[in-house]
């Protein structure tokens, strides 16, 4: 997953709050490590990002759907001094900084972060020097984490699945890719590169080698540099293009051929949008997740998945209009 979030939209009316409430989600994320506040700003956020106009103060805030009073008054704040206190403070804080810092490395989250710095490891320099505390994916982490933090033009993810899909249809033409993520909805760069295969012969039952021979191929062809972790059904690592390109972070899940299309929708994101469509599933008495939409019964038991043929099928199940892969990134 793309570790640092894009920053707000920089053409839209509140921009300027959007920041900062992104801003103290990463705060609450990476260093307090409270999920529902994490949430909660990101969700403002996302409410504020989509409105046409400009927002004049914290009452007006309020009464949209996911600010309350608390985001109401930062607003109020900041529309006053033009800064937020409780942000400073934060920034300000050497020991919030360094778990900020190191939370952008790969494979290090909040909590390793903490028991970093509370080692005294607060730099990428002290942390190259004690890469004994480090497992693979976070050593490899490093090692890129220029690399990893550059954007991806789309024009090279394009490239790149050109490169997939002629060695996939060597290794069997009836593989199917798809790459989702940032991609799919139509971003101009991405993060990292979310790519999904399915195989027609892939229902439920597992062929165990399927996604070690892709990632075989595509080590072999020199597109795959590094793996981070491989199991049956996920690999991840990363990709160069061609000598002297900057190495990629690269994801390849495997799905069955009828969960495809739970897969396709979830790994096509965003995040936001995904929990709003799971929330809207529920209400209309089903259960949403990256495999299966299933319906739940009175007794909160969910029962056998739908049967789904094809994205919009999902959207029509739960009576929710359909939205493009381009449509769905707030
Ligand atoms: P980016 O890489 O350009 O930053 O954006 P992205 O493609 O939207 O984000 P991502 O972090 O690569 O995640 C890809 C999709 O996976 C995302 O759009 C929706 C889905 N997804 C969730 N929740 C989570 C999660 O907690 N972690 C990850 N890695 N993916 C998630 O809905
Ligand atoms: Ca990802
Ligand atoms: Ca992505």
């Amino acid at each position: 997953m793309g570790k640092r979030k894009a920053p707000a939209d920089e053409d839209t009316p509140n921009h300027d709050f959007c920041e900062f409430l992104l801003e103290l989600a990463e705060y609450e994320k990476n260093v307090s490590r409270n999920i529902h506040k994490y949430n909660a700003y990101r969700k403002a956020a996302s409410v504020l990002s989509a409105l046409p106009t400009r927002i004049t103060s914290g009452s007006q805030a309020k009464k949209l759907n996911g600010i309350g009073e608390k985001i109401a008054k930062k607003i109020d704040e900041f529309l006053a001094t033009g800064k937020l206190q409780k942000l400073e403070n934060i920034q300000n804080d050497s020991k919030n900084a360094a778990i900020n810092l190191l939370t952008r490395v790969s494979g290090i989250g909040p909590a390793k972060a903490q028991s970093l710095v509370n080692e005294g490891i607060t730099t990428l320099e002290q942390l190259d020097k004690h890469k004994d505390k480090l497992n693979h994916h976070q050593i490899i982490g490093l090692k890129y984490f220029d690399d990893f933090e550059k954007k991806i033009p789309r024009q090279e993810i394009t490239e790149i699945e050109t490169v997939i899909q002629k060695h996939l249809r060597q290794l069997d033409p009836d593989i199917q890719i798809t790459i989702c993520g940032s991609y799919r909805r139509g971003k101009d760069e991405s993060g990292d590169i979310d790519a999904l295969i399915t195989h027609p012969s892939y229902l439920r039952k597992k062929n165990k080698n399927t996604l070690k021979n892709v990632v075989g191929a595509l080590q072999k062809c020199g597109l795959i540099t590094e793996t981070l972790s491989l199991g049956d059904t996920k690999f991840m690592g990363a990709c160069k293009l061609e000598e002297g390109s900057v190495t990629r972070r690269l994801d390849i899940r495997l799905t069955p051929y009828d969960q495809f299309f739970c897969a396709v929708l979830y790994f096509t994101g965003s995040d936001m949008f995904n929990k709003e469509m799971r929330a809207h599933a529920l209400e209309a008495g089903f259960t949403l997740n990256e495999y299966s939409l299933r319906p739940v019964g009175s007794t909160g038991v969910p029962g056998e998945p739908v049967e789904i043929h094809s994205e919009r099928d999902i959207f029509d199940f739960i009576g929710y209009p359909f939205k493009t892969p381009e449509e769905r990134s707030r």
